[in-house]
């Protein structure tokens, strides 16, 4: 057996929270342990799809979802969790809901100016045209963490080589 957690990936949009929390999904269902994964794609069109990007509307986002990995938990599972969380005020928030022992912060440090180049989206460009309010790094802030668990940099490695690095940290806390 082991001990539930909730990963929790924070970074700019852009960063790799997504790519990496889904790597890290399968490398823990190769071990045979139960994940569950939040993220944008299936919070925000479902549950919070009444909620936006304004300050206010992240903090009630965030803390829903920290109320949902905290059920998961209860029940056994370990959940990977991804988004921007770009406040260290909303961090702390859910550090709180879900219980110290049982929250795993990693900090996805790619920097504004190479998630900006990459773009994937086209979501900076848009910003930056002004056609998307409150956009974080652009438009709204993103605070670096204080005391992440982990830090990891998509500038540097390859995805495999981070997600063993966070590994590592992980299957001493489980
Ligand atoms: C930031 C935005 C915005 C604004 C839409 N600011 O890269 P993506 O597209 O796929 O992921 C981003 C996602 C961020 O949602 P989160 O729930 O993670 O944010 S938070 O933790 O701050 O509540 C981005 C897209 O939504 N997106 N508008 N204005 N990202």
């Amino acid at each position: 057996g082991h001990k539930p957690i909730v990963v929790w990936f924070t970074g700019l949009s852009g960063a790799g929270k997504s790519t990496l929390a889904k790597l890290l999904e399968k490398e823990l269902f190769r071990r045979k342990i139960h994940t569950c994964l939040l993220d944008g794609d299936n919070i925000r069109s479902g549950l919070n799809c009444n909620l936006r990007f304004t300050e206010e509307d992240r903090t009630e986002n965030l803390r829903r979802v920290a109320e949902v990995a905290k059920l998961f938990l209860e029940s056994g599972t370990v959940v990977i969790s991804a988004f921007i969380t770009p406040l260290e005020s909303d961090r702390e928030l859910i550090k709180n809901i879900i219980g110290k022992d049982y929250f795993v912060e990693v900090f996805v440090a790619t920097s504004l100016n190479e998630c900006e180049r990459r773009d994937v989206k086209g979501l900076y460009q848009k910003a930056r045209a002004g056609e998307i309010d409150h956009f974080t790094g652009i438009s709204a802030p993103y605070e670096k963490p204080v005391a992440p668990d982990v830090e990891v940099n998509t500038e540097e490695f390859v995805p495999g080589v981070l997600v063993e690095e966070i590994l590592k940290v992980i299957t001493s806390r489980i």
